[in-house]
């Protein structure tokens, strides 16, 4: 007969996948990242990846500027961003000639901001600091893919998840990806409310009942209904990486504007990360 190993045991309580976790560390080690591709991980936080300084730096920079906001139909409430998603872009199953044209002002704009490093390649950087295979921007058809968006969801994003397989036919890179994650840097955080939820439910094809309305993003929070969850309030200087497949949505802010950096991470085959916006 086995023992119960704690009064936790003994308590009744919903079941609890040991998997389902975030896990915090000081970096993005080989370990926390070959864990989150593997399933054995939900999130890794870093807190302090960016040095306040240099967050300071490229949020005095974007609150200067006025952020545009994502294709109103597909993204309610709207979520504002500064840069270039090709999410906005998708036509047939495949990428619009609209991206590359918008990508072009995306990389002349974030010139403009003066910025005395590229915030997207520390960032890539430093998730790939104990990686071997390394990291890189995503190609399609031969042509480098936008490095990352700035985000303001001061209303939220509604529950989704993100997995290119799905989004796109074919491969969305040159290179066909066998696991994603998505990356995102907090420049500045609310007061309260702003947090990030998980859910341990990935998309099944009954959940398209949910959807909310037929050309959104997003899914009535029904679709999670019962899934067990993760809430994480981000932190100034935080770096989160999470496994996208896993629903999960962000809160209304109170109080102050929730601004991160963030772009889609996808694993090759070979290992090395490949990110795309
Ligand atoms: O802003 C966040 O914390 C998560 C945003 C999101 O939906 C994503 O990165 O896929
Ligand atoms: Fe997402």
């Amino acid at each position: 007969m086995t023992k119960a190993r704690s009064t936790d045991d003994l308590l009744p309580g919903p079941p609890h996948d040991p998997f389902f976790r975030a896990v915090t560390a000081p970096a993005f080690s080989h370990e926390l990242l070959a864990g989150l591709a593997a399933g054995r991980y939900a999130a890794v936080r870093v807190p302090g990846f960016l040095p306040r300084e240099r967050c300071a730096e490229v949020l005095d920079a974007l609150k200067a500027q006025v952020f545009d906001s994502y294709g109103r139909a597909r993204i309610h409430p709207p979520v504002m961003r500064f840069g270039v998603g090709v999410s906005d872009h998708m036509a047939d199953g495949g990428v619009a000639d609209s991206y590359w044209k918008a990508l072009e002002g995306h990389h002349e704009a974030w010139a403009g901001l003066g910025l005395s490093f590229d915030p997207f390649r520390t960032c890539r950087e430093g998730l790939a600091a104990h990686w071997p295979p390394g990291v890189e921007v995503g190609r399609r058809e031969g042509r480098e893919m936008g490095a990352g968006v700035a985000r303001e969801p001061n209303q939220g994003f509604q529950v989704h998840f993100d997995d290119a397989l799905r989004e796109y036919a074919g491969d969305l890179l040159d290179t066909p990806l066998i696991g994603q994650f998505a990356f995102n840097l907090y420049l500045s955080v609310p007061p309260s409310g702003g947090q990030t939820v998980l859910w341990r439910h990935r998309w099944q094809p009954q959940d398209e009942a949910h959807r909310i309305p037929a050309a959104s993003y997003g899914y009535d929070e029904e679709v999670v209904r019962g899934a067990e969850s993760i809430e994480l309030t981000p932190e100034v200087g935080e770096a989160l990486l999470i496994d996208p497949r896993f629903f999960h949505a962000v809160r209304p802010s109170h109080g102050d504007r929730r601004i991160a950096l963030g772009f889609a991470v996808g694993v090759a085959a070979s290992g090395k990360l490949l990110t795309w916006a």
